[in-house]
Formats: C-alpha cells, sequence, structure tokens
C-alpha cells in the first residue's frame, strides 16, 4: 500500500527542469536557442522530452545563440528565447542582452546557475549573472525556490512583451532544475507598479495633435522602431494617406513606410538622406512616433528640429523629454494612439508648397554612387540584390559598419520587420547570427545577410549551425578587408593615420595605410575556403560583370551560402552629418 500512495503521488512532482521547459510551451515557444554545460544539463535533458513540442538548435557561441533569438523576435515580434550554462555560458550572452535592450528586444535569456547552498562563494563557473546584467535587462530573477518557476516565467514572458519590449533574464540555480514539486500551473503573476496597460493616450492629446496638424505649414513625421515594435505600420500609412505628410525613418523604422510611396524620406539622421535632413531641419512640426532621439539621428540636439512644434508618442514615459523637450508628450501606445487620430485628423490646410519642396528636394539630392566604377561597389551590390529580391518575402540583417549604413540606403524596404539591425548598440557580429534566428522563424524567406569582413569574423562559427540546423541563410559579404567604418572616420578625422584597421597581415602595406589603389592586394583570409569547410556553398566574386549571376546563384543555392565579394576600401558612407554637428555640417562629397 505505502509504495502505490508513493508511486502516485511521485507522479505528481514535476523537476525544476521539466517545469521551467513545460512554461516555454505553454507560452507558445517553438524554437530556442540553448548551449548547454554543467549547470544547465537538467534542463537540456528536459528539452529532449519535448522535442516534438520545442525545436531546440545548438548555436556554436553563446552570443550566436542570444542574436539568433533577437532575429527570430525581431522578424516576426514573437519572443525569442535562448539559453546558456552559468559562468561563462551566461557571459557571453551579455552583449546580446544588452542589445536587446537597446533596440527593444523582446527576449527571454535562461542560464543555469551553480546550486544555491555555494551560491556566492566563487563556486566552479559561477558568476553572479544577474547583477551582471541588472543594468542591460528590463527585468531579471535568480529563482531559489522551485515553487516560483510558473509564475516567474509567466511573468517574464509578460515583462518581455508588454509596454516597451526588452530583453529579461532568469537564472535557475541547478539544484532548483533537479528538485522536484507539484506545479501551480496557474500561478497569478505579481508584478506591482507595473501597470503598462493605462498607457493610452487620452482624447483631448488627440484633438491637440490634430489641430496642430491642421495648423502646420511645415509638416514632417520622424518614425522609429516603436511603430514596428507595435505593429503600427498599417496606422501610420493611413495618417500619410490622410494628410500627405512626408515621413523619415530611423534605421530601426526602416520598412514601416514602404520607400516607393513619394511620402518617403527614407533615412534621417547621421547617415540619412540629404532631404529627410533637410525636411527635419525646416520643419515647424514634427511628429515623432516610437523614436527616442539618438545622437546618431539628431547630431547636435538643441539644433534639430529646431523650428519645429514637436510631438511625440512613445509607450516608455522615461523616453518623453529625455532628449528633446516635447511641446505635446504623449505616453502611449503608438498604434491606439494613431488609430485614435486616424479617426479625426485632416490634412494640414496650407502645407501644399512644402510637400512640393520636399519632392524636389528628393529628387535633386538622391543617394549616389559612381555607377560608372571599374570593380563592384557596395552600394552597386546592394541595390542589385534589391532589384533581385524584390518580388520575394525576403529579411535582410546587418552587421555593424559602412556596409550596415549603405543596405540602409540602398536596399529597398517595403515592409516592416524585413530589416533586422543592432542600431542602439552597433554590434558587429549580429548579422550571420540575426539572419540564422530570422530563418529559422520564417523558413519560407529568402534571408540575406549583408555582411562587412570584421562582423562577419566575429560569429563566423554559426554558418556550422546553419548548415547542421538546414537553414539556409545567404551571406552577402561586402569584403573590403578593413574595419572601413573606422577607417572612413580615420580619413575624416584623423589625417588617414591606419590605427588597426585592416584585417590582413601586419607586414601589408595597407596595415600603415600605404596601400595603392582601391583594392587591398592581398586577399586575406579565404572566406570562401572557409564556409566550404563549414559545408556551405561557396563563391568569390570580383569583376562588375559576373555580379548578377554570383547573387542569383547565391540565391538559388539549395542550404547556405556565402559570397564573398570584393569591394574597395577607400569609399565613404555619404552624406554624413558628423558626430555632434548639424545640417549646416553636412557632408556630400
Ligand atoms: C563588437 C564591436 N566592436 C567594435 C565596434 C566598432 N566598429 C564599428 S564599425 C567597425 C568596422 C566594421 O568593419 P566591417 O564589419 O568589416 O564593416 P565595414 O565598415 O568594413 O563595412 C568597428 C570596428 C563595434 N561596433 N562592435
Ligand atoms: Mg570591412
Amino acid at each position: 500500500m505505502a509504495s502505490t500512495s508513493e508511486s502516485s503521488t511521485a507522479t505528481q512532482l514535476v523537476s525544476g527542469a521539466d517545469i521551467l521547459v513545460q512554461c516555454l510551451v505553454n507560452h507558445g515557444v517553438e524554437v530556442i536557442f540553448a548551449y548547454p554545460g554543467g549547470a544547465s544539463m537538467p534542463l537540456h535533458q528536459a528539452l529532449t522530452r519535448f522535442a516534438d513540442r520545442l525545436r531546440t538548435i545548438l548555436p556554436r557561441h553563446e552570443q550566436g545563440g542570444g542574436f539568433a533569438a533577437q532575429g527570430y523576435a525581431r522578424s516576426t515580434g514573437q519572443v525569442g528565447v535562448c539559453m546558456a550554462t552559468s559562468g561563462p555560458g551566461a557571459t557571453n550572452l551579455v552583449t546580446a542582452i544588452a542589445d536587446a535592450k537597446l533596440d527593444s528586444v523582446p527576449i527571454v535569456a535562461i542560464t543555469g546557475q551553480v546550486g544555491t547552498p555555494v551560491i556566492g562563494s566563487d563556486a566552479f563557473q559561477e558568476t553572479p549573472i544577474v547583477e551582471v546584467c541588472r543594468g542591460i535587462t528590463k527585468h531579471h530573477y535568480l529563482v531559489t525556490d522551485i515553487n516560483d518557476i510558473t509564475r516567474v516565467m509567466r511573468e517574464a514572458f509578460h515583462v518581455a512583451t508588454t509596454g516597451r519590449p526588452g530583453p529579461v533574464l532568469v537564472d535557475i540555480p541547478k539544484d532548483v532544475q533537479l528538485e522536484h514539486c507539484a506545479p501551480n500551473w496557474d500561478a497569478e503573476m505579481d508584478l506591482p507598479g507595473y501597470n503598462v496597460s493605462q498607457r493610452r493616450s487620452r482624447p483631448a492629446q488627440i484633438k491637440q495633435v490634430a489641430a496642430a496638424i491642421k495648423l502646420a505649414r511645415r509638416p514632417v513625421i520622424y518614425a522609429g522602431g516603436g511603430i514596428i515594435g507595435a505593429g503600427a505600420s498599417e496606422e501610420l500609412r493611413e495618417l500619410v494617406l490622410k494628410t500627405g505628410i512626408p515621413v523619415a525613418m530611423t534605421v530601426m523604422g526602416l520598412g514601416a513606410f514602404p520607400y516607393d510611396d513619394p511620402r518617403c524620406l527614407d533615412m534621417l539622421g547621421m547617415h540619412g538622406s540629404v532631404y529627410a535632413n533637410y525636411a527635419i531641419n525646416e520643419a515647424d512640426l514634427i511628429l515623432a512616433l516610437g523614436v527616442r532621439f539618438d545622437d546618431r539621428v539628431t547630431g547636435k540636439v538643441e539644433e534639430f528640429a529646431k523650428h519645429a512644434k514637436i510631438v511625440h508618442i512613445d509607450i516608455d514615459p522615461s523616453e518623453i523629454n529625455k532628449n528633446k523637450p516635447a511641446h505635446i508628450p504623449i505616453v502611449s501606445d503608438v498604434k491606439h494612439a494613431l488609430g485614435e487620430l486616424n479617426k479625426v485628423v485632416e490634412a494640414p490646410e496650407d502645407a501644399s508648397d512644402w510637400f512640393d519642396q520636399c519632392a524636389r528636394w528628393k529628387t535633386e539630392e538622391p543617394f549616389k554612387y559612381d555607377s560608372a566604377f571599374d570593380g563592384i561597389l557596395q552600394q552597386h551590390a546592394i541595390d542589385e540584390l534589391s532589384r533581385l529580391t524584390a518580388d520575394r518575402n525576403t529579411i535582410i540583417t546587418v552587421g555593424v559598419g559602412q556596409h550596415q549604413m549603405w543596405a540602409a540606403q540602398f536596399y529597398r524596404f517595403r515592409h516592416p520587420r524585413t530589416l533586422l539591425s543592432s542600431s542602439g548598440l552597433g554590434t558587429m557580429g549580429f548579422g550571420l547570427p540575426a539572419a540564422m534566428g530570422a530563418q529559422a522563424a520564417n523558413p519560407d524567406a529568402l534571408v540575406v545577410d549583408i555582411d562587412g569582413d570584421g562582423s562577419f569574423t566575429m560569429n563566423i562559427q554559426e554558418l556550422a549551425t546553419c548548415f547542421c540546423e538546414k537553414l539556409p541563410v545567404k551571406v552577402m559579404l561586402l569584403n573590403n578587408q578593413h574595419l572601413g567604418m573606422v577607417v572612413q572616420w580615420e580619413d575624416r578625422f584623423m589625417g588617414g593615420n591606419r590605427a588597426h584597421t585592416y584585417l590582413g597581415p601586419i607586414e601589408d602595406p595597407e596595415a600603415v595605410g600605404a596601400g595603392q589603389g582601391a583594392f587591398a592586394a592581398e586577399r586575406y583570409p579565404d572566406f570562401a575556403a572557409i564556409a566550404r569547410g563549414f559545408g556551405c556553398g561557396a563563391a568569390t566574386v570580383s569583376q562588375k560583370s559576373d555580379l548578377t549571376a554570383a547573387l542569383e546563384e547565391m540565391i538559388q543555392h539549395d542550404g547556405p551560402y556565402v559570397l564573398d565579394v570584393e569591394v574597395p576600401y577607400q569609399e565613404h558612407v555619404l552624406p554624413m552629418i558628423p558626430s555632434g554637428g548639424t545640417v549646416k555640417d553636412l557632408i556630400k562629397e
């Protein structure tokens, strides 16, 4: 008798690791990027028991797993989930967590921790990861009681996705993973003070905005990642349809409004279009929607949109008046606010001259490059990729550097969530793992990482994940053999003195800026050979006349593929407003 009742009790008991994984399944998670180790092995054992419902992808570096979770989240709007062991596994996630915080990406990062009895003793592979991540997470937990797991997981998903999205860290000691309890699957959340559902514009505020629009003579919309995060692209399009107001976007906002609409002013800011920056500079009304007046957008912030009344709509109250005072501040879900505004808004009464002026600027000073260049320019390669992929469901990821800015300038984005860029943190190495995560979430999409050689090298190991997990990501590598963006700043502001920005052997003349011609003489490393070593398809292209066929081969390839594109290193991203400058400092040549 005794043994029967014991075993029936035992069947109701579930391990902490199984509870956590069941919580993931209950929250609809279909993919997790997880790299195992001593302190997370019970979690991985549990993952094998849920393999039919939850796909576990093994990245080759935890940072890759963190960025893959971001690629998943950025491309879908769903929570991305990654997992690592304690100590070095956990610290390898830190950059991806910080990155998600700055770009407001909803991810849940789970880390194994050493057992509770030894926490604080410098145990093997112990880092106080909650302390490390305190300033770079939206919220964080160290779970010391198995009975807390269901509540903590519910809160983690709620906090990551509501209000301004962001990363949540759940650190779970090994003994808590191994313990058993009878879980309360309906545990209630306990988040006093977190009341984001009340963040909605009031009718009086909306009336004020509508009145400001009606009276404006030179209105401009400044749209950011908040529009995409809130799923408010349709509302933005409707607002423009009703008012005719032109739209400038941040890097995070690209895709929120289609490039081919005549009202689209493309990107603003440091490497934004001449016309977007002119328009902002002369505007008398700025509708700042889901943006944070980042310094890469504003330059000298006191001079930014100096003549304009500013309407700032953002879900995060701490963004309002942070960098730039708003005349009409509205803390709201931007989708809600625009939906309400669209019900009452009318076109400005006297702005037709201004709309014509914006259109003229746009035709007079487009993004441009030397189309006669004898070789493949980065801008041309992106332009061509954009043309060849225009009719497909395509997601673009980027590294950080010149190639990233050219992708923002020359790839033609029509839909939200089609450009995934590490924007706020600017993390090199983002492109390939983000593409991997986007591909896992969007198996039918063409996912192309437009990368730089420096950035690509930082997470190149993820080619193995792409191959082994059958994620057919394409890499268009704009290989200038240099840390191009730093080279550009050396050229512009430091007399061209090369300071560790050449990526080949140190005896090469380029290492000290003594190279001849537009291209580095030596090609190093052999990226195509490396890619083949990982099992990927690969080719190198250097002749302009071969580019289209090479891109087509890449796109058609059945599996992951690296196209190493030989590009010059002396090309600069223009236009450029130097850091802390104003539109008066705009460099066009
Ligand atoms: C992790 C990290 N380290 C350093 C930097 C500073 N940084 C910004 S752009 C850049 C050069 C990037 O080179 P590459 O990826 O080859 O792109 P390119 O500018 O040549 O197109 C560097 C070093 C960074 N953004 N991220
Ligand atoms: Mg480079």
